[in-house]
């Protein structure tokens, strides 16, 4: 293990050698850029020994495609699962640097919209901390997901550059390019033996260059790859058109392939329909089957045992193209009969569905599709022809059943069905908690599951706690390695051993100043941000997620309205003061959650501006959401709002990040929610709401639209956001104002009173401080089993057939 000698020798080294600068010249960028490099090193040196170590055990090896990695920083955790977190302190001390100062220069990859993307780190991390021979593989966007700034009450987007120095964590191969096809046609043609033999013409090409970040598990033995890919030009093409004299069109072409990984799509729960997407799908796809077979290839020439060797995960169905780039290597160039080749794809491929929001299932119109990929279209028909032809045969009696598992949408323009595709290739389809598992089953694919019940499984989400209790939280991780001795790191189950604490006074006022210490290094963070003062004794409520009607932000704007209502116009005097905090980010183009921004910052600006609520409430947005925000301000939270409409969020990942930093939940019947309450314990978490099944009979009757005219309480807030008490211009809310009153599909005032009163619940609790951190104290205790190293654990015994 390098000391603190060895790690100052080797940064100032880093920093001459590798940056070109003098230690007296460098500022805290280049120092954060010099550790980096020396730490990497030491990834390195594992790195080898891991490859060696699997080679040898002939480790069955999990390839998980995701188009999103939302990696945030990386010092801090690969220093903590290094363990070398004290060493790298010192050193920069003895440097006279300080520690935060320097962590705190290293720009977030945000390579990832959120749940989904942020998912997969947590799952990369805890797959290397379980030593699975396991890599992620993903596009090494240029521009991640855009930042966020508030200009009068309004989001405006900027691009995030975060590559433009480059990272230090990745090293690039471009040794290793990769060859991918696109474009061109078919020409029908016969082999020697008179088999049909499609012959794809006249494809230009795209290079793939492979760039790997180092993913340590925690303790450092096992040191996987993150292998992201970026797209090039192909010289040889662009020689070809210069030599046709078309310069113009050679450069053109160019730029068109640099542009392939050169940003990633901002919108989540809505696909796109964009042919660059499409694009940037396939290409993660081919990139990744070529690495796959040519490592196979390299151990084995037996193309059969490939099952045997390999397992693909798909995160949702962005990259479920691997299934037909599979077929179309094994029976193209591996010369597989047909049944053979779906054989070893079934068995190998797996797919994760991470939503249920109709509009956010992919379908690409068939016309794109062959434009792009005119093999890879032949190959789906086939695949569609022989699995219609396989149900029709055993359920003659059910023909309406073809249609509706058909992979092709053949109402208006024809569409190829990504999901179904995605589960036709897979021998297992999981969801991510219990409720969104059953409701794929029963609702989202019901025909699927009644041919094929045997596929379907759950695999309810998980969150790594080397990320989101050690790093993120300190201090409570000293207090839990003296409680529970160090294991709990890597055995989260652990934490139950809390429970008989409860009642000890002593531990549970620790447990209070801890959270009020997170409560306080927020206040500074929010002063330098916002310049914005608040007091850490409040009560600090949060909600901090992507921006959507179906997260309903807008169901707590709008009890912040009549909290503040209550106070200016009825001379009410809040229990306890309190804190709202919201953070996250709008899709660009969806008007509806960018009003809903505005509308947070106008509340925000009205509410604290006004002398009456004083030292009682406030509200806050916090520009520019992201993973190294979060960590600041989960730990520092008391309530956690897990507010969506049952039914619609297919499990949430910060309920449980919350829940294990001792925040208490308001939530809703929904996702993983039902399952940390059943964990934590009922009177521990604060449910209101309708359930799914209720949801659907309100939405069938429309009688969740008429509560506006009936209860005098919900009018009166509703009437605010259109009476300029928030905004001079009364007509800015009035988009909101009539989705409530006229179609409120998400059934924001059907849960209003229900909310409500469990926010007035909330506050009486909070304000017996004792009870209140006993509850904390009994949530943290109850989270044991949403390690993420439980979630792989699951996936690794009944998906993936690798024993940890
Ligand atoms: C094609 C556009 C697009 C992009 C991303 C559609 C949908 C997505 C994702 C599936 C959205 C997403 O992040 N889903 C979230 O996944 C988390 C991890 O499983 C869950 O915890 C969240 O409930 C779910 O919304």
């Amino acid at each position: 293990m390098p000391g603190v000698e060895e790690i100052k020798n080797n940064l100032i080294s880093k920093l001459r050698y590798s940056l070109c600068l003098d230690l007296k010249d460098a500022t805290h960028a280049d120092i954060f850029n010099a550790l980096a490099l020396t730490i990497r090193d030491f990834q390195l040196d594992s790195f080898f020994a891991t490859k060696h170590y699997q080679k040898e055990a002939k480790s069955k090896r999990l390839y998980y495609l995701s188009m999103e990695f939302l990696l945030g920083q990386s010092l801090r955790n690969n220093l903590m699962n290094l363990g070398l977190y004290p060493a790298a302190h010192q050193a920069l001390n003895e440097l006279g640097f300080d520690f935060e100062d320097i962590t705190a220069e290293e720009p977030d990859a945000a390579l990832g919209n959120g749940g989904l993307g942020r998912l997969a780190a947590c799952f990369i991390d805890s797959m290397a901390t379980l030593d699975i021979a396991a890599s992620g593989h993903g596009i090494k966007y240029e521009y991640g997901l855009f930042k966020q700034s508030i200009q009068h009450g309004r989001q405006v987007e900027q691009p995030d550059d975060w590559h433009s120095t480059h990272s230090p964590w990745l090293i690039d191969h471009h040794s290793q390019l990769m060859l991918i096809p696109i474009g061109g046609h078919i020409e029908e043609s016969e082999d020697i033996d008179g088999n049909y033999n499609p012959m794809w013409m006249d494809w230009r090409v795209i290079v793939g260059v492979p760039h790997d970040y180092f993913v340590t598990g925690y303790g450092g033995k096992t040191v996987n790859k993150l292998r992201l890919y970026s797209a090039a030009a192909s010289d040889s093409f662009d020689v070809h058109i210069f030599n046709r004299g078309d310069y113009l069109r050679a450069v053109s072409q160019k730029i068109a392939s640099e542009n392939i990984s050169k940003i990633l799509y901002p919108a989540d729960e809505i696909q796109s329909g964009k042919e660059l997407r499409l694009t940037q799908e396939y290409f993660l796809v081919a990139c990744t089957l070529r690495d796959i077979f040519q490592e196979f290839t390299d151990k084995s020439d037996d193309i059969t045992a490939l099952p045997d060797a390999v397992a693909i995960q798909l995160n949702d169905t962005h990259p479920a193209l691997a299934i037909v780039e599979m077929m179309r290597i094994l029976v193209d160039e591996h010369r597989l009969d047909w049944d053979a080749a779906w054989d070893i794809t079934q068995k190998t491929c797996a797919f994760t569905n991470h939503t249920l929001m109709p509009e956010a299932l992919e379908t690409w119109p068939v016309t794109l599709f062959e434009k792009l990929l005119p093999r890879h279209l032949q190959i789906i028909y086939e695949i569609n022809h022989r699995f219609l032809a396989d149900v029709a045969e055993k359920w003659p009696d059910r023909p309406e059943l073809l249609a509706s598992l058909s992979l092709f949408e053949e109402r208006g323009e024809k569409k190829i069905r990504m999901a179904h595709l995605a589960i036709v290739g897979s021998h297992k389809v999981n969801g991510v908690a219990k409720l969104h598992s059953e409701l794929i089953k029963q609702d989202l694919v019901p025909n699927f599951y009644f041919i094929s019940p045997e596929k379907f499984t759950n695999q309810t989400n998980g969150v790594t706690p080397r990320r989101w209790i050690q790093q993120a939280n300190t201090q409570l991780a000293t207090f839990l390695t003296r409680q529970l001795g160090a294991g709990w790191v890597t055995d989260l189950d652990k934490l139950q051993r809390l429970k008989k604490l409860a009642n000890d006074s002593g531990v549970v006022e620790e447990i209070q100043s801890i959270k009020l210490h997170n409560k306080q290094a927020l206040c500074r963070l929010i002063a330098s941000r916002q310049g914005i003062k608040v007091d850490p004794l409040a009560m600090f409520d949060s909600q901090v997620k992507r921006i959507h009607e179906y997260k309903r932000q807008l169901l707590n704007v709008l009890h912040v309205i009549h909290l503040y209502l209550g106070i200016v116009e009825s001379g009410n005097t809040l229990i306890q003061p309190k804190v709202h905090l919201f953070s996250g980010k709008a899709a660009p183009g969806y008007a509806m959650a960018k009003l809903i921004i505005q509308l947070i910052n106008e509340v925000a600006r009205t509410v604290n501006n006004d002398p009456r609520t004083k030292g009682q409430l406030s509200v806050l947005f916090l520009e520019d959401y992201k993973v190294s925000l979060a960590e600041h301000i989960i730990p520092a939270t008391d309530l956690s709002e897990q507010i969506s409409t049952a039914g619609t969020e297919a499990s949430g990942t910060s309920n449980m990040k919350f829940s294990m930093n001792g925040a208490l939940t308001i939530g809703t019947m929904d996702g993983a929610n039902i399952e940390i309450r059943d964990a934590v314990g009922a009177e521990n978490f604060y449910l209101f709401g309708a359930t799914a099944a209720e949801i659907n009979t309100h939405r069938a009757t429309g009688s969740h639209n008429q509560i506006y005219h009936s209860n005098p309480v919900i009018r009166e807030t509703v009437d605010a956001l259109v009476s300029g008490r928030f905004n001079l211009d009364k007509s800015l809310f009035q988009p909101i104002y009539r989705m409530l009153t006229e179609g409120d599909h998400y059934c924001h005032l059907l849960d209003f009173d229900s909310y409500r009163l469990a926010q007035h619940q909330v506050l009486t609790d909070f304000s017996q401080p004792q009870q209140w951190h006993q509850k904390a104290l009994l949530n943290i205790a109850g989270m044991g089993s949403f390690s993420s190293d439980r979630t792989i654990k699951g996936y690794a015994s009944e998906i993936w057939g690798i024993t940890c």
